[in-house]
C-alpha cells in the first residue's frame, strides 16, 4: 500500500491518542493506518499517489500546483447538515417562537433545526454516526493528522488530531495548519495531553457501490458534520470539501473554539486580522467580521497602489481570529491558521494582485477551470488571461466558452496555500502574544440602505451591530438564490452554543474595568445602484479610503457626525482624491423607511429566534435605534460626507 511506506510514528502516539486511533479504526475498519509526520517527502508521496488515482491533476504551468475537481454535489459547506450535539438543547439553540424548521433528513427525526444552528442529543447522534462509520474506511487508509491551531510557542494555541480517509484532506491540512511530528512532540511533552478528537470520512468504502464522480469520493445523501463540545470531539461524514472536512478550520477554530473561548474568557471569531501603517509610519491592527465570501481575504491583502500614498497593509490572517485581553487591557489576536483557503473567482490582477502572486506555487486549487496552456482560470480573470489564444476547460471538465451560461469555475472554487507565501504577511503574524487590535469592523453584502461606513457609539452598540448583521447569501454554503440573511457576527454557520449566551459573553468581556476597548465600525462595499444594478463603490484597493477614515477616527480625529445609526463621515472627510463618478450621497443616505423596516425585521428575528435568551442590552439598543430613526429627518443630512 503506497500510503504506508513509513509508519513508525504509531509508536510515538501518546496512549490517549493511541486508544482513540484504536477505537476509531475498529469502527471504521481501514485497510491501513498511517500517522502523518508532515514532512515534504510525505506530502510529495501523497500528491503523487492522488495524481496516479486521478484525484488531482498537476498544473502544467505552476510549480507544485494541483487541481482537484469535486463531485458537483460536494462544492461547499452544508449548514443544514451541520449539527452541535449536547445533552441539553438549550445549551445550543433556543426554541424558535414558531417552532423548529423542517428536518433535512427523515432518518434523523429528533434533530432540532433553527436559523441559528442545529442541535441533536449526543447519545442519539452517536448511534446514527456509528451506523455511518461502521466499515466506512474499508479499502482505504486512515491517516492520523496531529495538528496545532496557533503558533508553536504560543500559550493559547490548541491541538487537534484528525483521523481521515482522504489524502486531499491531509495535504490541505498540511497547508492550513501546523501539522505532523512536531505536534506529536508537543503532545508527548505532558502527562495526559489534551487534544480535540476529529474523525472524518468521505463515506465511500471500497470497492465503491456507485461510480465515483470526478474521482472525488463523497456521500452527499449521508453527509453530516457533527460537534460534541462536551466530549471535545468533531465527527464529520460524507463530504471532502473545505469547512466540512478540514476540521481545524470551522469545526475546531470557530465552533469548538468559541465554546472554549466562552469558558476560558476569550473570543474565537470569523474575522480577518490586518496591520495598517499610515503615512506617518504609525501602525495599528484591525480585525473584520464579514460573512463567508464577503471580502475578508481581499481586505486582509488590500493593495493601496498609492491611492492614498504612504499607507501600507500587512496581513496577519484572512478568516479566523482568536482574541483575548492582555494584562494591560489591550485586545490581542492570533491567527490560528497556517494557510489561506480563499475564494478564487474575483481574484485578479486588479482586485487582489497579492493573492494572485501568492498562488503561483505550492497551491491546491479546487473546482477552478483550466486553460489549454496549463494555467488556472475563473470568473474575474478575463483581463489577465488571453482568451483568444487559449481554450478553457470548466470545473466540470467540459469545454467552456466566454459568454457561456454557466461559469467556468464554480462560484465557491478555492485556492489553498501557505500564509508564508503571502508577500505582505505581517512580520508579527506568528507572534505568540498576538497583535493588539484597535478596530473591529463588521460588514456584509447589503445592496441597499446600509451606508459605506459608520462607527458605532459604544461597546454595547457595537455588539448590537454585530448581532444584527445581515448579508446577501453567497456560494460558500448551500443557499441557491440571493437572499438577505441574518448572519450575526458572520458566525451564523459557526455558532456552537446558545446565541443569547454568545451575546452575553461579548457584552461582559467588554465590561471589565481598565480595558482599552477597540472602536467598532460597520462597512458595506456592496451597495448597488437600483437602476443599473452596478456597485456604487469600486471596492478592493479603493477600500483604503475607508481604512484611512477609520484609522483617523482611532486617532480621535474630529471627522464624524452623529446619525441615528452611528457616526457617519463628516462631509469631505473621506479622501476621494482621483476617484471619479462617485455618488457619495447615495453611499451615505440614511433612509427612514428602510431603517424602520430594518428595526422591524430585527425585532421579528430576535423574537422568533432568541426571545427570552436575548440579553436585555440588545432590546435596549433596538429601542434606542428605533427611537433615533423616528427622529429623521431631524438630522442635518447635508453635513454628512
Ligand atoms: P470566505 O473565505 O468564504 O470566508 O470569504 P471572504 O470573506 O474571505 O471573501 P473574499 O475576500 O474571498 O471575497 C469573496 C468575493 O467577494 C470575491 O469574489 C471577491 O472578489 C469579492 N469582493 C471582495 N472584496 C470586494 C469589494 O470590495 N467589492 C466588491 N464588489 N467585491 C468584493
Ligand atoms: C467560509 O465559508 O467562511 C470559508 C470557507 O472560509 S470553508 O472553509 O469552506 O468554510
Ligand atoms: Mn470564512
Amino acid at each position: 500500500m503506497e500510503y504506508c511506506a513509513k509508519n513508525q510514528l504509531l509508536d510515538k502516539l501518546p496512549k490517549e491518542l493511541l486508544s482513540y486511533v484504536q477505537e476509531k479504526s475498529e469502527l471504521c475498519k481501514p485497510d491501513h493506518i498511517y500517522v502523518c509526520d508532515g514532512s515534504e517527502e510525505e506530502n510529495k508521496m501523497l500528491l503523487a499517489a492522488m495524481e496516479k488515482n486521478g484525484e488531482i491533476r498537476k498544473s502544467k504551468k505552476h510549480k507544485n500546483c494541483w487541481l482537484a475537481t469535486t463531485d458537483p454535489r460536494d462544492v461547499a459547506r452544508v449548514e443544514s447538515r451541520t449539527i452541535i450535539c449536547t445533552k441539553n438543547q438549550h445549551d445550543v439553540v433556543s426554541t424558535p417562537k414558531s417552532g423548529f424548521r423542517p428536518i433535512v433528513d427523515p432518518n434523523m427525526p429528533n434533530i432540532k433545526q433553527t436559523a441559528l444552528g442545529n442541535w441533536m442529543d449526543t447519545d442519539e447522534m452517536i448511534l446514527i454516526l456509528n451506523e455511518r462509520f461502521n466499515g466506512c474506511m474499508k479499502g482505504r487508509t486512515m491517516f492520523v493528522i496531529p495538528y496545532m491551531m496557533g503558533p508553536f510557542n504560543c500559550p493559547y494555541s490548541k491541538i487537534g488530531v484528525e483521523l481521515t480517509d482522504s489524502p486531499y484532506v491531509v495535504c490541505s491540512m498540511r497547508i492550513m495548519t501546523r501539522m505532523g511530528e512536531r505536534v506529536l512532540n508537543e503532545l508527548n511533552k505532558v502527562e495526559s495531553p489534551n487534544f480535540i478528537k476529529c474523525l472524518h470520512s468521505v463515506g465511500v468504502p471500497l470497492p465503491a457501490q456507485e461510480p465515483i464522480i470526478n474521482n472525488w469520493p463523497c456521500n452527499p445523501a449521508k453527509t453530516i458534520i457533527t460537534h460534541f463540545p462536551e466530549r471535545n470531539e468533531i465527527i464529520t461524514f460524507g463530504s471532502g470539501y473545505g469547512g466540512n472536512s478540514l476540521c481545524g478550520k470551522k469545526c475546531f477554530a470557530l465552533r469548538i473554539g468559541s465554546i472554549l473561548a466562552k469558558k476560558e474568557g476569550w473570543l474565537a471569531e470569523h474575522m480577518l486580522i490586518m496591520g495598517v501603517t499610515n503615512p506617518k509610519g504609525e501602525k495599528k491592527y484591525f480585525c473584520a467580521a464579514f460573512p463567508s465570501a464577503c471580502g475578508k481575504t481581499n481586505l486582509a491583502m488590500l493593495q493601496n497602489r498609492d491611492i492614498i500614498p504612504g499607507y501600507k497593509i500587512e496581513c496577519v490572517g484572512d478568516d479566523i481570529a482568536w482574541m483575548r485581553f492582555d494584562e494591560e487591557g489591550r485586545l490581542r489576536a492570533i491567527n490560528p491558521e497556517f494557510g489561506f483557503f480563499g475564494v478564487a473567482p474575483g481574484t485578479s490582477q486588479s482586485t487582489n494582485p497579492i493573492a494572485l502572486e501568492m498562488i503561483k506555487e505550492d497551491t491546491i486549487f479546487t473546482n477552478v477551470a483550466e486553460t489549454s496552456n496549463g494555467d488556472v482560470y475563473w470568473e474575474g480573470l478575463e483581463n489577465d488571461v488571453d482568451l483568444n489564444n487559449v481554450t478553457i476547460t470548466s470545473w466540470k471538465n467540459q469545454p467552456w466558452q466566454k459568454g457561456s451560461k454557466e461559469p467556468a469555475a464554480h462560484p465557491n472554487s478555492r485556492f489553498c496555500t501557505y500564509a508564508s507565501r503571502c508577500s505582505i504577511i505581517d512580520p508579527n503574524w506568528e507572534s505568540p502574544e498576538g497583535v493588539p487590535i484597535e478596530a473591529i469592523i463588521f460588514g456584509g453584502r447589503r445592496p441597499t440602505g446600509v451606508p459605506l461606513v459608520y462607527e458605532v457609539f459604544d461597546w454595547d452598540h457595537g455588539v448590537f451591530v454585530g448581532a444584527t448583521m445581515r448579508s446577501e447569501s453567497t456560494a460558500a454554503a448551500e443557499f441557491t438564490n440571493k437572499q438577505i440573511m441574518n448572519d450575526p457576527f458572520a458566525m451564523r454557520p459557526f455558532l456552537a452554543y446558545n446565541f443569547g449566551q454568545y451575546l452575553s459573553h461579548w457584552l461582559s468581556i467588554g465590561q471589565k474595568p481598565g480595558l482599552k476597548l477597540p472602536k467598532m465600525f460597520h462597512v458595506n462595499w456592496f451597495l448597488k445602484d437600483p437602476i443599473t444594478n452596478q456597485f456604487l463603490w469600486p471596492g478592493f484597493g479603493e477600500n483604503i479610503r475607508i481604512i484611512d477614515w477609520i484609522f483617523r477616527r482611532l486617532n480621535n480625529e474630529n471627522c464624524a457626525i452623529k446619525s441615528p445609526i452611528g457616526y457617519l463621515p463628516e462631509k469631505g472627510s473621506i479622501n476621494l482624491t482621483n476617484l471619479k463618478n462617485i455618488n457619495i450621497n447615495q453611499l451615505f443616505h440614511i433612509q427612514k423607511d428602510f431603517w424602520l423596516k430594518e428595526c422591524k425585521s430585527i425585532r421579528e428575528y430576535f423574537v422568533e429566534n432568541v426571545n427570552d435568551d436575548l440579553p436585555k442590552e440588545m432590546w435596549t439598543q433596538l429601542d434606542l435605534l428605533e427611537n433615533r430613526i423616528q427622529q429623521i429627518p431631524a438630522i442635518e443630512r447635508e453635513k454628512c460626507a
